[in-house]
């Protein structure tokens, strides 16, 4: 019988259980990437867990969430980054050398290798034909110490690409129309394989574009083959020797094919405020825009911006347009320059932001009350951006330069009518190459100097789970809320190495109070419980979105369903993710009530489903978990790091 692509990654990897789908299995990770704003909790783990050196093939520390550096929190913590890669043989990239996925991409992916990073886009890497799964930091801490990282073997859905895409369509409507077809909930335990004729005409950039926005359908990971085209880009990277070839075998088997025309696609936008409201840009036509922002991790490449440079060449920014650009890397600044783009959108009237998340994550860049913002991002969540009302579109870089031109949604075909021909850019047969932002790591780094400023905190331990939980609803919240919602990034992001802190900010944009109650509740002796709808925990591999509820108290989260990084994370930190079993039982709980949950240890020893009483109520229902014996084992024992402890 043939295999996926994902099927031979795996099958090269797995290190415990059996490749049948639906049960977990541990693999072995090639390589693993940080961030800063994930990766400083991530490395405090890792500290913890007394391994004198990382046991992967490759570790990378990249500085690029928290770059703007308003008060010392972010310096300090860029400092001790550094000295704990140093110290344990991780490679660091400097705050400037870019966003991690663009710079991966570039210098480190490796087409049939697995990847792990404490950020949910790492599945970029699927693009150069790597295994490339986003994960919270504690399971890449856990990863860097050899540990094997478990996912449930999953159900792969072929992508089939046919046909070729027309002039002013691109990367970012295929992933626009994969999101309108697969939503944004409901893909727990998939992989989505790209294959097709249509795959040749796509090159690493835009396959990278489509596996990272695979993400936001909250897929386990999306994957393309490797073939002369990834070996073309890694020869532009002078790394030809990193290549093998890699597709799914003829007779694969998948559980679905889904066909995709790129011939038959047009120009698409994801509107207010998710990533999965899609609409034909067409269909937006006129629409006044204040702001266009074109980079994050997602369409910062450099045919990216040289595509929107010649579409915006001789022309000016419209002058109700605040115009941003960020370089997704060092590398792409630099060839941009070189090759005449920078100078082109500079004149067009662009503000050139830092190669780094910036205007993605909300932490500059926040555009006007109310104000109609197209960005080439992936994720337009409500009060992201740092503005509550703002309307963030997601578009591709030719929609976004389209309205820089005419300051209002503007199908990008049309600009064939003011004269505007569709620039066709190739990439450089070699790419200008400087790699003097990255730090080697030293042979032996026994007498480095962990290097701790006054933001940096314990990372905070969770508690053995009761046999009973005695709790009150903290909060009922409804379908699809994001890490977004339950920690905010944004000017908020800077006290991640600081729990306590950043803890008063959790719920902040539903419900302010929320720290204060769940504090009081807390000095009670009750445990907090989040009741929550479908798809709970959407978006990013934050764990601080499990960490901070738990700092706070919170021993349970009961929703109708929730994703796979969050609900991996609430384990890791002793928090007991429940399903309602009859969804209707959700609307018979109010906040405030008092709930208990009784035989909790038996209950996760013997079956699948327990017994919650709503004492307010005098009612009970039933919920269910999908746990395995390892994670029952780690909720047992108060999370991860315990049940690491217990074991050595
Ligand atoms: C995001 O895009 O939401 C982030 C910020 O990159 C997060 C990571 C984080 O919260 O630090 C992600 O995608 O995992
Ligand atoms: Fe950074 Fe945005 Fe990408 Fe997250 S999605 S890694 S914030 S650029």
């Amino acid at each position: 019988m043939g295999l996926t692509i994902t099927e031979k990654i795996l099958a090269n990897h797995i290190k415990e259980g059996k490749p049948e789908k639906g049960k977990e299995i541990g693999i072995k990770i090639d390589q693993t990437l940080t961030q800063d704003a994930t990766g400083t909790m991530a490395y405090l783990q890792f500290e913890a867990m007394n391994v004198p050196k990382v046991k992967t093939e490759l570790s990378v520390s990249y500085v690029d969430h928290n770059t703007v550096q308003i008060g010392f929190e972010n310096a300090d913590d860029h400092r001790y980054l550094k000295t704990i890669a140093a110290k344990y043989g991780i490679m660091y990239s400097r705050a400037g050398n870019g966003i991690c996925h663009q710079v991966h991409l570039e210098r480190f992916g490796k087409p049939g290798k697995t990847l792990l990073g404490s950020d949910s886009h790492t599945p970029t890497g699927g693009g150069i034909g790597m295994l490339a799964i986003g994960a919270g930091g504690l399971d890449v801490a856990v990863a860097m110490a050899g540990g094997p990282f478990y996912i449930t073997y999953p159900k792969v859905i072929k992508i089939n690409l046919m046909g070729k895409l027309r002039p002013w369509v691109s990367a970012k409507d295929v992933i626009l129309k994969v999101l309108e077809i697969f939503t944004v909930k409901g893909n727990v335990g998939t992989v989505f394989e790209y294959g097709g004729e249509g795959v040749k005409t796509l090159s690493v950039p835009d396959r990278a574009t489509i596996t990272n926005m695979g993400a936001e359908c909250g897929v386990t990971t999306s994957v393309f083959p490797s073939d002369e085209i990834t070996k073309e880009f890694l020869k532009t990277q002078g790394r030809e020797s990193d290549w093998i070839t890699l597709s799914a075998d003829e007779d694969a088997i998948y559980d679905k094919i889904v066909d995709i025309n790129l011939s038959d696609l047009e120009p698409l936008a994801a509107t207010p405020h998710s990533p999965g409201n899609i609409k034909k840009v067409r269909e937006l036509k006129g629409i006044d825009v204040d702001q266009v922002c074109i980079g994050s991790c997602t369409n910062s490449s450099y045919t990216d911006l040289m595509t929107v440079a010649y579409i915006l060449k001789d022309k000016k920014t419209y002058q109700n347009v605040s115009f941003v650009v960020a370089p997704g890397s060092k590398q792409v600044f630099e060839n941009i320059t070189i090759n005449g783009g920078f100078s082109e959108l500079l004149s067009s009237g662009a503000r050139f932001a830092e190669s780094a998340c910036g205007f993605c994550i909300g932490n500059s860049q926040s555009p006007q009350s109310a104000g109609v913002s197209l960005r080439t991002s992936n994720r337009n969540f409500e009060g992201r951006s740092g503005t509550k009302d703002a309307q963030v579109y997601l578009v591709s870089p030719e929609t976004a330069a389209a309205a820089v031109i005419t300051g209002k949604f503007t199908d990008p075909r049309d600009l064939e009518k003011l004269g505007i021909k569709y620039p066709k850019i190739a990439m450089p047969k070699k790419f200008y190459v400087d790699d003097s932002m990255f730090i080697t790591p030293l042979k032996d780094g026994k007498t480095v100097k962990i290097y701790r400023g006054p933001n940096i905190g314990e990372p905070p331990r969770s508690t053995p789970m009761p046999e009973l939980i005695t709790g009150v609803v903290t909060i009922k919240v409804g379908d699809k809320i994001t890490t977004d919602h339950i920690i905010p990034a944004g000017a908020r992001m800077k006290y991640r190495s600081n729990v306590p802190k950043y803890s008063e900010f959790v719920f902040e944009m539903i419900d302010p109070k929320f720290h204060e109650r769940a504090k009081k509740i807390q000095q009670t002796g009750k445990q907090n419980i989040i009741v929550a709808g479908v798809s709970y925990g959407q978006g990013s591999s934050r764990e601080h979105a499990a960490i901070c509820p738990m700092y706070l108290g919170v021993k349970a989260v009961i929703a109708k369903s929730m994703e796979r990084i969050h609900k991996a994370n609430l384990v890791n930190f002793g928090i007991i993710p429940l399903t309602f079993k009859n969804e209707k039982d959700y609307d018979m709980i109010d906040q405030n009530d008092e709930l208990e949950i009784p035989d909790v240890h038996s209950f996760l020893k013997k079956g699948k489903t327990m017994i919650v009483r709503n004492k307010t109520k005098d009612k009970q229902f039933e919920v269910t978990y999908d746990l395995s014996e390892r994670e029952k084992q780690i909720l047992l024992s108060g999370g991860t790091l315990n049940f690491m402890g217990k074991k050595e």
